[in-house]
């Protein structure tokens, strides 16, 4: 099993489209202020040369904040800025064929909507796992899986599992009820008025 650390509490996705005006170097500098440990630079609408720019100047912040920096989709992207790991989806390359070109070091994330999908992750070396959508959510185009999905992954997954999708403020102890240890907030953090002070909210519903 991996021994790569995957922080406990929050997992950061930064989401233009969501954030008021705000740009994704201007979120992720504020989810650190909050405390988030762990940042994936996510991206559907830019080009290549505008991701790069931009992945640069995250990895680059991360890393002077000692924050994990995780890049979405593109493997290229990830060695090119050093990122400490890739997060790729169902339709990505194979996992055993990410790891021959990222070596073992790099973090693997996996995005898995059900149990079959969650335990092939974890059979061919995620590092960990993401799972949802937990709610409906119109940051992803995926229809929601349940609560019944993450109540499994708690029961049968031994690796790292960050659940996601259509979470709120108001229904994240739904989530930490089921004993999940890691959620992501995207548009919840992103879009609020104050990103500093939501996570310090969300992250303290954490500690019990
Ligand atoms: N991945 P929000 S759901 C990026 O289920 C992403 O794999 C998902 O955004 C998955 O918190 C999702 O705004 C979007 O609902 C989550």
């Amino acid at each position: 099993m991996s021994k790569k650390n995957i922080p406990l509490g929050l997992y950061g996705i930064t989401a233009e489209n969501f954030a008021k005006g705000k740009s994704n170097i201007e979120c992720v500098r504020e989810m650190i202020k909050g405390g988030i440990k762990i940042i994936q630079y996510r991206d559907k609408n830019k080009s290549i040369k505008e991701k790069v720019k931009e992945a640069k100047e995250i990895a680059k912040i991360c890393k002077d904040s000692g924050v994990i920096f995780i890049v979405n989709d593109h493997v290229d992207i990830a060695l090119l800025t050093g990122a400490n790991g890739l997060h790729i989806g169902q339709d990505d390359m194979d996992i055993s064929d990410v790891r021959k070109i990222v070596g073992d070091d790099m973090i693997i994330g996996v995005s898995t909507h059900a149990c079959k999908e969650a335990l092939k992750a974890q059979k061919y070396g995620a590092d960990y796992i993401g799972v949802g959508p937990i709610f409906p959510t119109t940051t992803k185009d995926t229809k929601p899986v349940g609560l019944e999905y993450l109540e499994w992954v708690v029961k049968n997954i031994t690796i790292p599992f960050v659940a996601i999708g259509g979470i709120k403020k108001y229904n994240i102890n739904k989530i930490i009820k089921t004993g999940a240890k890691r959620a992501c907030l995207v548009s919840e953090i992103v879009g609020g008025d104050d990103i500093k002070e939501i996570i310090l909210e969300l992250k303290s519903k954490f500690i019990h």
